[in-house]
């Protein structure tokens, strides 16, 4: 079978019930430089880029940031790949041509900096994950994380190759200073709160470990915008019954499909320094504040998520659709939602919060999508403050007692700790702690030392929470129902 590519896709016949690129990929240059080559970027951003060309040159230049195989499977496609909605009312495949270059960020001969200096390039989009950002509890770079200390010593060397995402960006807008190449605007699309704020404060942060006396954190501040934006979308990682689906579809093999729910939003501040895309022709939602519609997402959809993914996978659930078919774990994810989030948000004001509440359930429990507890379980260290603590923080001040949410977290931590689902088959543990906090496991047999283990690593739980007595309760007696 013929592998998908411009060339192959110039011969799909026209009229079948599979969307082609409505002009040609071949011809579309580069206007994005995209950090984060995953399956998110490719069904979100990559798709309001496409429904939004207006007959303009944004194509994306994407970089993988850790592993090179989206790249390696994407190149030799020329970049395309088919798109395939699952779900109630699915919109027909479609075959996108917006990605027009995919590199390897750690190897790639066009290392991401002279990508970012390219005067044609005027938008950089993220899609790096919450620890993509390297950040410490305070919320600045953290300068004790070695990759950034080590692209901060040898930046500017011509033999270094950035591996951060800092660096990546503070060397590819000195060389856009330098070669005069103009403004630009840095797009983050990572579930954070004020993600634009995040992004800006690693790049202010960065600058802040070079030698003293350069000018370029000046011009950062004038020439560089950085929106804060909200996204969703659920697309859970393609399998080979997917790729197959794709190849029955278009006739090419495809070893990049993506899969997606058919729900998409995208909320942008409206703060940008050079021209950008026409997102809002393709269903972006234009604002100057994203934060009602940010706290509603982490908070209650993001929260959910994790929620039913911990308890899901202890109970021995694959997917989020198995395990939010589970009564218990469906009511806590819904009165984590009503109970605890509801209370400290102020949605925008046509958003009713629960009909939101309804509409994420229905979302999770679509069976079309076979999204996997594991993978929504992973990185909990980097996710759990964003999407529960704050809650729990906020709950706490209020004189209540965050138990659903508290919940999440016992969960969180016995999933950790012990590893194992309740009939004592292994789990799936993905997190940048998981090496860190592996001895807890000998703590499965003292919940009050379990929790203390948890509460006690600063990287997670700041000292206002490890020092509220209502939490640490709360927390030792739902861990210890978990383990009974
Ligand atoms: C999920 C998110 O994997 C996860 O942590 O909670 O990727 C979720 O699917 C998206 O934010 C939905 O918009």
């Amino acid at each position: 079978m013929k592998r998908l590519s411009l060339s192959t896709l110039a011969a799909l016949p026209s009229g079948t019930d599979l969307r082609l690129p409505d002009y040609d990929a071949a011809d579309l240059r580069v206007g994005i430089v995209h950090l984060g080559l995953g399956a998110f970027h490719r069904a979100h951003q990559a798709i309001y880029t496409e429904d939004g060309l207006n007959g303009e040159n944004w194509g994306i230049c994407a970089y993988t940031q850790r592993s090179d195989a989206a790249a390696a499977a994407l190149a030799p496609q020329d970049g395309l790949y088919t798109l395939i909605e699952r779900g109630p009312a699915p919109a027909p495949p479609r075959i996108v041509g917006s990605l027009r270059e995919a590199r390897s960020g750690p190897s790639d001969p066009v290392p991401v900096p002279e990508r970012i200096a390219d005067p044609a390039v005027r938008v950089v989009t993220l899609t790096v994950t919450e620890k993509g950002y390297r950040l410490a509890p305070t919320g600045r770079l953290d300068h004790q994380d070695l990759q950034t200390v080590r692209d901060a010593a040898r930046f500017g060397l011509p033999d270094h190759r950035h591996v951060t995402v800092a660096g990546q960006l503070v060397a590819g807008l000195r060389l856009r200073r330098d070669r005069g190449s103009g403004p630009i605007t840095v797009v983050s699309c990572d579930n954070l709160p004020a993600n634009g704020q995040a992004v800006h404060t690693i790049v202010h942060d960065f600058c802040g470990l070079l030698p003293g006396g350069d000018t370029l954190p000046q011009w950062i501040e004038d020439n560089v915008a950085f929106p804060s934006t909200v996204v969703d979308r659920i697309v859970p990682a393609a399998t080979d019954a997917d790729h197959a689906d794709a190849r029955r579809v278009t006739g090419l093999d495809d070893k990049a499909t993506v899969v997606c729910e058919p729900h998409r939003q995208w909320v942008i501040e409206d703060r940008f320094a050079a021209p950008r895309p026409a997102w809002e022709k393709a269903g972006a939602t234009l604002t100057g504040d994203v934060r009602p519609y940010e706290a509603v997402k982490l908070r209650m959809l993001n929260a959910a998520h994790s929620t039913i993914a911990y308890l899901g996978a202890l109970a021995g659930h694959t997917t989020i659709a198995e395990a939010v078919q589970d009564p218990p774990i469906a009511h806590a994810a819904a009165r984590l939602m009503a109970v605890d989030a509801a209370p400290t948000l102020t949605p925008p004001p046509a958003l009713d919060l629960t009909a939101y509440q309804d509409d994420v359930l229905r979302r999770f429990a679509n069976p079309a999508l076979g999204h996997t507890t594991a993978q929504v379980a992973a990185d909990g260290s980097a996710k759990l403050p964003i999407r529960l603590l704050g809650t729990i923080a906020d709950r706490l001040d209020a004189g209540e007692e965050p138990s659903w949410a508290a919940l999440a977290v016992a969960a969180w931590m016995v999933h950790m700790a012990r590893r194992t689902d309740r009939h004592g088959r292994p789990l799936t543990v993905r997190d940048p702690l998981a090496s860190d906090l592996a001895r807890t496991e000998a703590l499965l047999s003292r919940p009050p030392a379990l929790v203390e283990a948890f509460l006690s690593h600063r990287g997670v739980f700041p000292e206002r929470l490890h020092d509220d007595n209502t939490l640490r309760d709360l927390l030792i007696h739902h861990t210890r129902r978990l383990l009974s």
